[in-house]
């Protein structure tokens, strides 16, 4: 599956952690937009998508939540719960998040601005698009 699940390097002294994210460095794509979910509300499972082109860097950087990734042939489930720790999401990967902590801090690094015609919000559709012949 085209994901990667990787350590960011923390630099760490008596004073606390710091990680610095650098663009063809720890993230290898230029990035467009930051966002964050944060409050997110017990219960709720947020995604139901896949992007056509987009490329995202997930990280919790507060608290964790759960990942449900398909391809369209293998299904896996991660639990982000390390803000060390960086999830590539390539295109065309159909994502669910849940299970979210209270504290969930959840950011996401992208190389593209808001575009809502990236989304493939049908499942039955995205299966169609990803089925092997
Ligand atoms: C993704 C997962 C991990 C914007 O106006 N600008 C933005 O950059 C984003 C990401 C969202 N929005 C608006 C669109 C909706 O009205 O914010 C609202 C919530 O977005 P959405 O329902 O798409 O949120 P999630 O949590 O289902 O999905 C988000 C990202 O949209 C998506 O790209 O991969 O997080």
């Amino acid at each position: 599956m085209n994901i990667k699940l990787f350590p960011l390097q923390k630099h760490g002294d008596d004073r606390g952690s710091l990680i610095a994210l650098e663009e063809g460095i720890n993230v290898p794509f230029t990035v467009r937009r930051v966002y964050y979910m944060y409050e997110t509300q017990k219960g709720v499972r947020r995604g139901f998508h896949a992007h056509k082109d987009l490329k995202q860097l997930v990280i919790a950087v507060r608290g964790s939540c759960r990942f449900l990734l398909d391809d369209g042939q293998e299904q896996i489930e991660l639990l982000l719960d390390n803000p060390a720790q960086g999830l590539l999401v390539e295109a065309m990967i159909w994502r669910e998040m849940y299970d979210f902590s209270e504290d969930c801090v959840l950011m996401v690094l992208a190389d593209a601005l808001y575009d809502e015609s990236d989304y493939i919000r049908d499942k039955q559709a995205f299966l169609e698009l990803t089925k092997k012949p």
